[in-house]
Order: structure tokens, then sequence, then C-alpha cells
């Protein structure tokens, strides 16, 4: 029974986590379109473009492709729709009970912590950013006695400063002995900005300071020489120095060159992977049939990380913009990669030891006793 493919029943009932989830990027879709009625916020065509109409969640059907600069121009309308305490604390409030309904038992949300307002039109700070998010996660927690919550703080800001700001933030939480921040990552716009031109010292002083880090690598394609293409070669430039760095996660790392993935493979870096997400912003699936299985067995890197039993993890990336559950993601890999029940238990097994709370030992106890039981002798 164990040897058996791992099928979507199996797969909602499994107690999973989720490492990365951006807290706007998972916003439900029929929130966004309240909160933006509300503002009065028009939201642009291509997010109500019919993609989110196929739900059915063995079909694995998508209808609309989402390209990486597609996802961006959707970000941009988010901010403007949550734009207040109470809208803060819905969304972090339903990004979990979401996760909840998922059997996630340990989340790393991650936000890019933003200026808002209180309803009276008050400023709410960064810092009252984060507070409310701490506040939803600790009585989420006392709710739901068996769960971990995390949140690990984005920092792609427009500026070097900005970025200091939000990584001093995590230090003085962290050093006040809050338990939900438990590291900082590195997202955003790929093509904006450089890590090692722009980014590194301010991760070397997290790091300083004991927070685990996450970074964005390999969504843009690259290359180590081009005649005509300087913008691959930017890319190959800026994925070199994010391993040198050697975050203690990598995001995505689907488009990762030949050269660096031999560096990878030495460097063992824990990679999260985010299936549904690649395969729409890489244009892998294809759309006529609106499949989204072709498009994961195309994914440059994920057959090559099974096969060789690479430290990774399945995450949704931005479940409302994608449409998509952890469920999903698992039943998807599942089977598209035909693995079965125990191979995809033992992937989530692995992938705990890549948290960043210091309780991994627990969790990971706790993992195991539940899927052996489900498992069976
Ligand atoms: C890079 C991404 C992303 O921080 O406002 N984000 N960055 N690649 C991706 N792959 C598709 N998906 C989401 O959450 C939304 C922000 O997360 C980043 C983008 O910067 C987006 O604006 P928060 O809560």
């Amino acid at each position: 029974m164990s040897h058996q493919e791992a099928n979507h029943e199996f797969c909602k009932r499994l107690p999973k986590i989720e490492l990365h989830a951006h807290l706007n990027g998972s916003i439900r879709e029929e929130t966004l379109v309240e909160l933006a009625r509300e503002r009065g916020v028009e939201l642009p065509p291509e997010f109500h473009d019919g993609f989110h109409t196929n739900r059915d969640p063995s079909q694995f059907l998508n209808s609309k492709p989402r390209s990486l600069v597609d996802c961006f121009h959707i970000f941009s309308f988010i901010p403007k729709c949550v734009s207040d305490v109470a809208a803060l604390e819905r969304i972090t409030r339903e990004a979990l009970e979401d996760a909840a309904d998922e059997n996630i038992c340990y989340i790393e949300l991650r936000t890019g912590p933003k200026i808002l307002f209180h309803h009276e039109g008050e400023v709410c700070t960064k810092e009252d950013y984060l507070g409310t998010i701490i506040r939803v996660m600790e009585s989420f927690e006392r709710r739901e006695l068996n769960r971990y919550e995390a949140i690990d703080r984005r920092i792609k800001s427009k500026t070097v400063e900005e970025a200091y700001e939000n990584v001093d933030l995590a230090i003085e939480l962290k050093a006040s002995g809050c338990k939900q921040i438990v590291g900082v990552e590195l997202g955003g716009d790929p093509t904006k900005n450089d890590f090692g031109e722009h980014f590194l010292p301010v991760f070397s002083k997290a790091r300083r300071h004991g927070l685990p880090i996450s970074i964005h690598c390999g969504e843009v394609p690259m290359a180590r020489e081009s005649r005509d293409r300087p913008d691959l070669v930017r890319a190959h430039e800026e994925a070199l120095s994010i391993l040198k760095f050697g975050p203690e996660r990598l995001g995505h790392s689907l488009l990762i060159s030949e050269d660096l993935g031999v560096m990878l493979d030495d460097l063992l870096i824990p990679v999260e992977v985010c299936p549904t997400s690649n395969v729409l912003t890489l244009e892998l699936a294809n759309h006529e049939e609106g499949c989204l299985l072709k498009g994961i067995q195309n994914h440059p890197q994920l057959r090559k990380w099974l096969d060789s039993k690479y430290p990774i993890s399945l995450n949704t990336d931005d479940a409302g913009i994608f449409a998509t559950t952890l469920t999903r993601e698992y039943a998807l890999v599942a089977k598209a990669f035909h693995l079965s029940k125990i191979d995809l238990s033992n992937m989530l097994i692995d992938s705990v030891e890549t948290i960043f709370d210091p309780g991994k030992e627990k969790l990971k106890q706790a993992i195991t006793t539940r899927v052996n039981m489900m498992l069976g002798p």
C-alpha cells in the first residue's frame, strides 16, 4: 500500500510544511476582488482572464499562462487593496486558515514590511505591519496547539537603506525574543537590482546576527558567456555571487546554468521548489491543452533532483496568484513522476531538515510519527 502512487487524498492528509509562501501572493482570489471593490481599485484584466476557473484538484488544469511579467504586474495591485491593518489582519488569518485546511503543520510566511494605514487614517509603520502579522499568528497558535508558525521576512527593497532597515527590524525582533521571526529572504523582480552589488552586505549583517537566509535564484535564464545577451551574463554573475555567499536555502533555482548546477551539487544548498509557479512563469505547460502535468515533467531540474535525492521542499509560492494549494503541488509532482506514498513521505520528512525554526527535530519526529501511522505496517 505504501508503494502505491500518492494520490490527491493521501497528499491532502499528509502533515505538510510550507517554506515558500509570499503573504500577499497567498491572498484568496475572492478576498482580493472584495478588497479591490471596497477600496475602488480596478484589478488588471489579466487577473480575471479565466485563470481561476478550473479548480478540480485532480485535473491539474489552468487555463491561462501567467508569466513572471504578468505576476509582477498583478503584485503591484495587491498592496493597493491590502492598504490598511484590517485587510492585513484578514489576509494573514486567511492564509493561516487555508494552511490549516491543507494539513500544513508548519508554515514560513514571507512578506516585505510595508507602511499602511489604521482605520482612522493613522499611519501603520513597518514595525506595526510586522506586529500585526505576529499578533494574528500568536492568536492562531493558541487556537491550534499543534501548529508551528513562523514568519520569514522578505527583503527586496528599492534601496539598500530600506533593505538595511528591514534586516535591522528582524534583528531587533529576534533579539527581543519574538519566536515568529525565523529568518530573512530576498525576493522580488529578478531583473531589478543585483545581489552582489546591492544586497550582499545587508545579508552578511543578517548572518552575523544569526538569522538564516533564503534567496530567490535562477528564476530567469542565464549564461556564462554571450555575445549579444548581456542580461544572460548578468543573471549568471548574480547567481554565482548568491552561491558563493551560500544562503541556508535557495528559492526556485530552476534555470541555473550547467556549470552552476555542478557547483550546487557540491554545495547541496536546499532548494524551495514551487512546481505550478515554475511551470506557469516559465511557460512550460502546453496551454492549448491547459495541462500542468506535462509542464512539470519538463521542469529543467526536478526529475534530476528527485532521482539524486537532492534536498528540496515543495511549496506554493503564491497560492492566490497561481490558484493552487500545497496538496495540489504534492499531488502534481507525485503524478508527474509516479512517486509512491513512501517516496513522497520521505521527501517531506527530509525537507523538515531545512526549516528555519530551531525546533526542527521535534517537528520531524511529530511528522514522522503521523506519516508512519498513515503508511501502516
Ligand atoms: C520573486 C516573488 C515571486 O511580500 O508583498 N514574489 N518574487 N519571484 C516570484 N515568483 C513568482 N512571487 C512573489 O508578497 C508579494 C511579493 O512577493 C514577491 C514579489 O516581490 C511580490 O510583490 P509580499 O507579502
